[in-house]
């Protein structure tokens, strides 16, 4: 037997050695972050026998019912990255401002940007959720973290990934040097490398989008869905497979193993999309880019975009390069 058993400490331990003025602080903070996704694991598997499903009666800042895992997950995040040093400052979907460090522990020179829990109206059916995170480098020189510290580019990521849980754990990160995902062994409790240098297949196999909006869309995109299905007419394609869990991460999950594509464009009820730049959009597009692909808002590239508040939305299509940039061109074309 040759074959390695690589954990993700190792692994991470590994790819900073590549980088010889490295710290170790950003290490430390992605341990951190895998830890923070196990005891959410732990948390959702147990949900439903110790009353953490269903909804805490609450509305978020992003105006959606707020569940009682989203607010677990979220707090945990918090708990795990506010006393380490390692941090400048934090921003998360679920919390209106930037989050300071408290009084009192040092601040890093890092900013970390998160969904704690994507997908959650999936909680209560048993289907897969997932965190997703981006790491950045501070701006600001010292002290307390700003606005601007977390209102960076999505090509200014130093580290970003997801946690998927699903039939099993997963996380999947990039520090910009290969995409690699780790499966978590719940009986050692280890998350244990099982794909390395994860690209994006070249033959596209699933198109995922949600066609009840079909009429709130604009031409340019029905004409695409259309294309897609292989219903052009002047350009009839072999018809992509659809699947759309309702859960941006696993979508983004599949499309990344499987190939192809899954697009969330702005609509009438959505002017700006629905999906957040910096805590889903830009994390996503960043693996996807190193992973081979691409991510674009139906006219450039999600990872070119300057970040004006904290809560953004964009409209994203995200996967296989040829097809995005084919969403591109019908918006061009008809929009
Ligand atoms: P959230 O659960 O963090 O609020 O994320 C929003 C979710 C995405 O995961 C998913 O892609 C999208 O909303 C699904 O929206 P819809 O139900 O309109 O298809
Ligand atoms: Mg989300």
């Amino acid at each position: 037997m040759d074959e390695q058993i690589v954990t993700i400490e190792r692994h991470i331990v590994e790819q900073e050695r590549e980088y010889p003025k490295a710290t170790g602080v950003f290490s430390n903070l992605l341990y951190d972050i895998a830890l923070a996704g196990k005891i959410i694991a732990r948390e959702m598997t147990r949900a439903g026998l110790v009353g953490s499903l269903g909804s805490t009666g609450k509305i978020n800042v992003q105006h959606e019912e707020q569940m009682k895992l989203d607010v677990f997950a979220n707090q945990t995040i918090i708990r795990m990255n506010s006393f380490t040093g390692r941090l400048a400052a934090m921003a998360s979907e679920e919390r209106e401002d930037v989050i300071d460090i408290p009084r009192g522990y040092g601040t890093g020179r890092y900013v970390l940007v998160f969904d704690p829990l994507d997908g959650s109206s999936n909680i209560d059916i048993n289907a897969t959720v997932g965190t997703i995170f981006g790491v950045y480098r501070r701006r600001s020189e010292e002290g307390a973290g700003t606005l601007a510290d977390c209102l960076q580019k999505g090509r200014d990521t130093a580290a970003a990934g997801y946690i998927i849980y699903g039939s099993s754990t997963m996380m999947v990160y990039t520090t910009g040097n290969g995409v690699h995902g780790f499966t978590l062994d719940p009986s050692v409790g280890e998350f244990l490398l099982s794909h390395p240098n994860l690209r994006i297949p070249d033959e596209p196999r699933y198109s995922s989008v949600n066609h009840a909006y079909e009429k709130f869309r604009s031409e340019g995109i029905r004409r695409f869905g259309r294309w897609l299905r292989g219903m052009d007419e002047a350009d009839p394609q072999k018809p992509l497979s659809e699947r759309y869990f309702g859960a941006l991460v696993a979508d983004f999950h599949r499309t990344l193993l499987k190939g192809g594509i899954f697009y969330y464009p702005a609509d009438s009820r959505y002017p700006q999309g629905k999906l957040r730049l910096i805590y889903e959009a830009n994390p996503l597009a960043f693996i996807a880019e190193k992973a081979g692909g691409y991510a674009s808002n139906g006219r450039s590239n999600i990872l070119d975009i300057a970040p004006r508040a904290l809560h953004q939305r964009t409209p994203l299509f995200i996967g296989d390069r040829s097809l995005v940039e084919k969403a591109e061109e019908f918006i061009a074309e008809y929009d």
